[in-house]
């Protein structure tokens, strides 16, 4: 049985590529595609996961655009990283089909709650404003949910200041709520992704696939390596979206640590920090745990894999 997963994103370079290693694995069926302001402004966002869905020619599943600003704080992007598109490189194509009506929260409750206990998985990829909503509005989607697994934080390292990572520190109150509610939560942080990186190897293993949504991603990559070289001072660029993704389709792609963890809210230089508790053995009431150490090769399998099943889209 595959596990159901909705998607909650900002696309976003390494949203796009977590959108299509979910669209192209078997082990994943996707149930739903919601947008959040983070990486660009919310209609931005929205109109890259259409056209990502346009390149592969993702049909049947519903997207819905959520919330155009986090819960207290002021919206802020990171066109130093993604553009003014949010998915600057390739030339994105028109839309070919239309959003769902309903906002992304009401999606994310619809879908929860229309479907068995413990049957979806949500997987939030940008700020955590729509799922920390979600479960405000409908607290029952908290015991429904199989668990959450999310791309955002990092126990030990910062990307948007010296200890926070972007997808929290512009939400930091939508992150405490998720963070303490009773749902399994695995924090895909980026002590795991900055070992995600799209080498000049993992490029050409993705451009051998030949197809048009495998050159999407490539010239994704060739655009998101320039902005952290030039923004970050990176070589390669870490792919962090997709991870999640892969923790859904094989656990054993990382390992991963239980632990207690809390969001920083009020400090001065520590704003956004996400703090794991590692001093002694997590108590049977701690339902949050940290990934820890990638396998590299196998987890670019999986992306390449997945963008051969996806193939060429009929257009
Ligand atoms: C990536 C992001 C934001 C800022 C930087 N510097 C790099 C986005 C990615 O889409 C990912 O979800 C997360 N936020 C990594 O911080
Ligand atoms: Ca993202």
């Amino acid at each position: 049985m595959p596990r159901k997963i909705l998607l909650d994103c900002d696309p976003g370079h390494d949203d796009a590529v977590a959108l299509l290693l979910a669209w192209g694995s078997p082990e994943i069926e996707l149930v739903g595609v919601t947008t959040v302001a983070g990486n660009q402004t919310l209609e931005k966002v929205t109109r890259n996961a259409l056209a990502v869905a346009t390149v592969a020619g993702i049909i049947g599943v519903p997207f819905a655009a959520g919330c155009a600003r986090p819960l207290v704080r002021d919206v802020e992007t990171a066109p130093d990283i993604h553009g003014d598109s949010g998915l600057d490189g390739p030339v994105l194509p028109e839309p070919a089909f239309e959003l769902d009506p309903r906002h992304a929260v009401d999606l994310i409750i619809d879908t929860v709650m229309a479907a068995e206990p413990g049957e979806i998985t949500l997987v939030p990829t940008g700020a955590l404003t729509n799922i920390a909503l979600a479960a405000r509005k409908e607290p029952r989607v908290v015991e429904r949910v199989r668990e959450v697994v999310l791309m955002g934080g990092g126990y030990s390292v910062g990307n948007w200041s010296a200890v926070a990572e972007f997808n929290i520190v512009i939400d930091p109150e939508a992150a405490h709520i998720v963070f303490s509610e009773k749902w399994p939560v695995t924090m895909v942080g980026l002590d795991l992704t900055h070992q995600a990186l799209a080498t000049p190897e993992v490029e050409r293993a993705i451009a051998e696939v030949g197809t048009s949504p495998a050159r999407f991603v490539v010239e994704l990559m060739d655009f998101f390596r320039e902005s952290y070289r030039h923004a970050q001072g990176f070589e390669h660029p870490p792919v962090h979206d997709p991870c999640a993704v892969a923790y859904v389709i094989d656990p054993d792609v990382m390992t991963t640590r239980r632990a207690p963890l809390t969001v920083e809210l009020t400090g001065t230089h520590t704003l956004g920090m996400t703090v794991a508790d590692f001093r002694a053995a997590p108590g049977p009431g701690v339902t949050t745990q940290v990934a820890v150490d990638l396998d590299t090769e196998r987890f670019w399998g999986l992306v390449v894999d997945a963008l051969r099943r996806i193939g060429e889209p009929p257009r």
